[in-house]
């Protein structure tokens, strides 16, 4: 554990404070409307020595009503997209760190934790790495130097980085990535080592979808976490994203979580949202408080679970009706950033 514990404990000492700098001198909608008693979540969950966190569209920080929320309800936040390979090197050498480091002000001006996404991915990935016909060995020097600049660039600043992200299929083989097919799946141990001598106070984290429960896919991801800890690779934290579905908070979370806490590892809540065939009604958004209540009960009952971060803040800004056509409704707050049952829901089982 490193920079992320110390994080933590300043967030749980000022919590009682609610010193959040400038956004906190405005008014607060999510907390008047929710009429709940706890302050925010960020309070609720500090109590417990657990972040929350949730993801940032930096251009969205203009927005007084998103940047209040993001600063007063959360104690984490994530680069929805700034620190992504095809966004901070769009081109060999040519490095673009203006939407991370519009981030990391944010968060250092209002007490927030910093989560990094992502180093490696297959996706967002640019042309010229994608497609550019190296070899292993060049490849790997691409991605070596990649995560040097990037990882180099915002070392001290960052609590945890998701080093590499979705490397399995569902069914739990090596997903074809240039990566895998190039380098072979030691590329995997390559990017935590280069992380951890880029930044070596970062938490380093392996990161993906439909691992929640015990199935093929996390089932792989528990051997290969288990197999570079066996090589003493430097690897901290395992990430379940937790793109849900309404009703389908898998039954066996906590047991899985629990066995990757076993391994000596942290488990983060890295992505969560529940999405719901549209349109949301009453009994709907309850259910989806149950299954947001679930989740952070899941987490808040594995000590080594130190973290939930959602993926984004409102309806209005979520990825899924843009991917899932017909479904949305998947956030805590709604289009009018107003909170969601869902919100009473996380706060409760946060204890708040
Ligand atoms: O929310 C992100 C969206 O704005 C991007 O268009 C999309 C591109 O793939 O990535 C979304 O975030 C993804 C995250 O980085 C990794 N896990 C899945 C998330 C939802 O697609």
């Amino acid at each position: 554990m490193r920079r992320a514990a110390v994080v933590a404990a300043v967030g749980a000492l000022v919590a009682g404070f609610a010193v959040y700098g400038s956004a906190q001198a405005q008014e607060d909608p999510a907390r008047d409307a929710s009429g709940a008693t706890a302050a925010s979540l960020r309070e609720a969950a500090a109590a417990s020595g657990t972040f929350v966190g949730t993801a940032i569209n930096d251009g969205l920080l203009s927005n007084p009503t998103y940047a209040n929320i993001a600063a007063s309800e959360f104690s984490s936040v994530t680069a929805e997209n700034a620190m992504k390979w095809d966004t901070t090197e769009p081109s060999r050498g040519n490095f673009n760190f203006s939407g991370g480091d519009r981030l990391v002000d944010f968060a250092n001006r209002n007490l927030h934790q910093v989560y990094g996404h992502t180093l490696v991915w297959h996706s967002q990935l640019p042309g010229w790495v994608q497609n550019g016909g190296f070899n292993a060995e060049q490849l790997n020097q691409v991605m070596v130097d990649h995560i040097d600049a990037v990882a180099g660039h915002f070392s001290g600043e960052l609590a945890y980085w998701d080093v590499v992200n979705e490397v399995f299929n569902d069914d739990g083989s090596m997903r074809q990535s240039v990566f895998q097919t190039t380098i072979g799946t030691e590329y995997i141990a390559n990017a935590f080592r280069a992380a951890d001598a880029a930044d070596p106070w970062a938490n380093l984290c392996i990161n993906d979808y439909n691992v929640e429960g015990i199935n093929a896919k996390s089932d792989a991801l528990y051997d290969l976490v288990s197999s570079l800890l066996d090589q003493g690779v430097p690897i901290d934290c395992v990430g379940l994203q937790s793109h849900l579905i309404l009703g389908q908070v898998p039954g066996d979370l906590q047991e899985n979580m629990q066995r990757f806490a076993d391994l000596g590892l942290e488990v983060i809540i890295t992505e969560l949202d529940i999405r719901m065939d549209l349109p949301a009604d009453s009994g709907k958004l309850a259910q989806q408080a149950e299954d947001y209540a679930e989740v952070v009960t899941a987490c808040m009952n594995v000590p080594a679970c130190e973290g939930i971060t959602v993926w984004g803040i409102s309806d209005r800004d979520s990825w899924v009706p843009g991917v899932f056509p017909g479904q949305g409704a998947a956030c805590v707050w709604d289009e009018s950033y107003q909170p969601k049952p869902a919100y009473d829901g996380m706060l409760t089982a946060f204890g708040g």
